[in-house]
């Protein structure tokens, strides 16, 4: 074990100025097999073009907030033990996860919100975006606007609890809510620098995906699997849908292209994170085609136009093939 990760177990993370808001009690789908609502950092998805973890001491860890700003300033990883921390349960998801797929996590995060540090920087007029580059030369481009209109957009150092595992960024990486994290999670950030979507192209825009990256309204059948083999009568089909920052206030699903049902939805914690669901089945022997799809918080349903992941996210209804016996 490295000096790193030793470091990282003996860190003593300091308690939220503002913890996170209490997650209601049914916020677990009741279709057993569903994903566990809050992700263990052990089990969250890993996207990376790190070909070796970065190993960062937290005393070393700077951050130099430059460009369009009337002040340069630079934070140290005590700056923000010291500093005025929130906490807030955020689902992070890929946009490379195609319909249906897993590269998405949900997890409590404890940092400062990036706003503050912003508002030390002053931004200048003209700025739009900022580039956040991180040790091993990743970087992405989130839009100013994003990062000051009170979404908790944090300089994370802890989640569920614990220091960031190393391959989740430690010690400091990026959270914001609404976003894919190609073009705002940067993990082991080093630099923010406030400048123009027209001056600079973030790592993965330079690499024929988008500029800007807000997350797809997405629901996912994780229960039944597709291809199951299931027993005819009650059949509970269960999943997870996101649209952070929009909220899921409905989910249906549709056999066999018939009429669209409202699913029993679960407890949501906020519009942040992901809500699941549950669907009782009067399955038949047969063949069948199990369909989904999220409505979001602004009204509007989610699109049935397949897109591929490439350039800003995967769309379309996800469809589960089933076996009733
Ligand atoms: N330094 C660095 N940060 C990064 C990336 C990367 O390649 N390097 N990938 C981004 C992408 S594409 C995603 S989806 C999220 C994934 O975060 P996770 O690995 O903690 O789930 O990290 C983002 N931050
Ligand atoms: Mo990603």
């Amino acid at each position: 074990r490295s000096n790193v990760a030793q470091a990282r177990e003996s860190l003593r993370l300091p308690a939220p100025g503002r913890p996170a808001a209490a997650v209601p009690a049914g916020v677990q789908s009741a279709t057993p097999g569903v994903t566990p609502w809050l992700t263990p950092g052990k089990d969250f998805y890993r996207i990376d073009t790190a070909l070796s973890v970065p190993e960062i001491r937290a005393e070393e860890w700077e951050l130099r907030v430059h460009g369009l700003v009337e002040e340069e300033v630079r934070l140290t990883f005590q700056d923000l033990l010291d500093a005025d921390l929130i906490e807030s349960h955020v689902t992070l998801t890929c946009v490379s996860n195609p319909v249906g797929g897993n590269l998405a996590g949900n997890a409590r995060w404890l940092g400062l919100p990036i706003r503050e540090v912003l508002k030390r920087a002053r931004p200048t007029a003209g700025a739009d975006m900022v580039l956040s580059t991180s040790i091993d030369g990743f970087s992405a481009s989130t839009p100013l606007e994003v990062l000051q209109d009170g979404r908790d957009a944090m300089l994370a150092i802890g989640m569920n609890g614990e220091p960031l595992p190393l391959e989740h960024g430690y010690p400091v990486r990026m959270v914001v809510p609404g976003l894919y994290g190609f073009v705002s999670a940067t993990k082991w950030v080093v630099d923010l620098e406030v400048t123009r979507f027209a001056d600079s192209k973030a790592y993965w825009t330079q690499r024929g995906w988008s500029e800007r990256g807000p997350i797809k309204t997405m629901a996912r059948v994780e229960v039944p699997k597709s291809f199951a083999v299931v027993k005819a009568g009650k059949v509970p089909i269960g999943g997870t849908a996101w649209a952070q920052t929009r909220g899921i206030p409905k989910v249906e699903v549709q056999i066999d292209g018939g009429d669209w049902t409202e699913a029993v939805l679960s407890e949501e914690a906020s519009v942040d994170t992901w809500r699941q669901w549950s669907f009782a089945w009067d399955a038949t022997p047969g063949s069948h085609y199990i369909k989904v799809r999220a409505t979001d918080g602004t009204g509007e349903v989610q699109t049935e136009k397949r897109a591929d992941p490439v350039p800003d996210g995967a769309s379309g209804w996800q469809s589960v093939m089933v076996t009733v016996e």
